[in-house]
């Protein structure tokens, strides 16, 4: 390990990096090449590449099974999953979702000219806070969008309770919460319909993929229609469509990765039980803990920064990770609300979602994955620990540089 002893050994100041190769957060985790390659040379060889091939079919049939559900519909990716359930729950008017979320959620919605209401979040656990929703709802109001966000389900009972007694439907972005449980349950079979990611960056993926969970036989048979262009035979079109269609060389992806799911899942815990020891004693920090009487698949390592107890903020330690070659991400900042085309909006109509600001200031995700290791997360670790640990310094050090910079720039107030 490259300890740092003094301020200067930090590569923000001129050290060296701890890493020489980038560490990244969803580095994409890769299962057996050689089972992989099979099926694509099986694939090759039957000349079926994708139009509801084999292997979706049995990616299918798997994932239903896995996920407890009467139907899962594969697609290409988890936006258009979104778009599809959507669409196929006839959904208009306006649609509550929390901003604390990745964009795709809400352009999903927008994309199809429904107005996304933004919710606040309930701080504690990072998802939307079922006592602000229900103020939200309006005349225009068709349902409701909830995200498990970073693998954990989000409030599933009150959620169901609202959409029941205002007569909503309900959905939910279980982008992150793939082979996740709530109460014992897999998430995917809640609402009307679940929408999954099989992204690169999550810890399952088919390179580009998605998919929708749902018990609703009608609402499965709509999607399948609708994500192939409305045909329900060779030439016979019954509805409006699109192209939503899951290929056969990512469904290959997709089967060779749950091979090997239940590894990617060991290693992602071992990860965050040691992030969770390695800052057990560091107050500026808080980690974010998984209920582990729930399967999880433990994907996302989120720590917030408490600005109270410590004097370098968020977006500096992200600075000085970055020059370390540690990629860690401030998710979903500065919230959806405030992101294009929202922003206007927001700001026109005086939406202020404190909790989800708030937190959007303070959140870092750092890197896991198998592609990092108990040496890496060690190094990543001692490095927050002395950057914590030193904060008064560097405060005085950051502000000196700040000044520095400000009084050598041609713009300066001074010149
Ligand atoms: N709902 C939620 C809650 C979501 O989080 C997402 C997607 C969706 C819906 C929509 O699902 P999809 O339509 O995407 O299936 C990433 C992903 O593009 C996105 O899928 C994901 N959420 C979102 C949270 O993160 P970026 O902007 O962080 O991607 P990017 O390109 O910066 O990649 C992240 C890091 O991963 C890079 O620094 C390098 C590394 N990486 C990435 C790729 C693609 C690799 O090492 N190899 C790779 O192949 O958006």
């Amino acid at each position: 390990m490259k300890t740092k002893r003094a301020i200067e050994d930090l590569a923000v100041f001129g050290g060296q990096p701890a890493f020489q190769k980038q560490l990244f957060v969803g580095r994409p985790n890769i299962g057996s090449r050689g089972s992989f390659l099979k099926r694509v040379n099986a694939m090759l060889d039957q000349r079926w590449l994708t139009n509801n091939g084999p292997y979706v079919q049995e990616f299918e049939r798997t994932l239903a099974e896995l996920l407890d559900v009467r139907h899962f519909v594969a697609v290409c990716n988890g936006t258009v999953a979104l778009e599809l359930a959507i669409r196929a729950l006839e959904l208009k008017g306006e649609v509550i979702l929390p901003s604390f979320t990745f964009i795709a959620t809400a352009h999903a919605l927008q994309w199809h000219d429904i107005t996304p209401v933004f919710c606040d979040i309930d701080p504690s656990t990072h998802s939307i806070d079922p006592q602000c929703l229900e103020a939200l709802i309006t005349s225009r109001t068709t349902g409701i969008l909830g995200v498990h966000l970073w693998g954990r389900a989000c409030p599933v009972e009150a959620l169901s309770e609202i959409s029941r007694r205002h007569g909503l439907k309900l959905v939910f972005d279980a982008a992150h919460a793939f082979a996740c449980s709530y109460r014992g349950r897999m998430i995917g079979g809640f609402g009307d319909a679940e929408a999954f990611s099989f992204h690169a960056t999550k810890f399952f993926n088919t390179f580009e993929g998605g998919g929708i969970a749902t018990n609703d036989d009608e609402l499965a048979q709509r999607l399948r229609l609708m994500r192939n262009f409305g045909f329900a035979g060779y030439d016979k079109v019954v509805s409006l469509g699109t192209n939503g269609k899951m290929n056969e060389i990512c469904a290959a992806m997709g089967l060779t990765e749950l091979e090997s799911m239940n590894e990617f899942i060991a290693h992602n815990y071992r990860n965050y039980r040691q992030y969770l020891k390695e800052f057990e004693s560091l107050p500026s920090i808080s980690m974010l803990r998984y209920d582990e009487t729930e399967k999880c698949n433990y994907q996302y390592v989120v720590v917030e920064i408490d600005d109270k107890t410590s004097l370098v903020s968020r977006d500096e330690l992200a600075e000085i990770l970055c020059s370390e070659n540690v990629i860690a991400r401030r998710y979903f900042y500065p919230g959806c609300h405030l992101m294009a085309p929202y922003r206007e909006r927001s700001i026109a109509s005086g939406v202020t979602l404190p909790e989800t600001e708030r937190l959007a200031h303070r959140v870092l995700v750092l890197p896991t994955g198998t592609a990092v290791g108990a040496d890496e997360i060690s190094q990543i670790c001692h490095i927050i620990r002395f950057v914590l640990g030193r904060d008064t310094e560097l405060r005085k050090r950051i502000d000196e540089q700040t000044r520095f910079r400000q009084s050598n720039s041609p713009m300066s107030p001074d010149e």
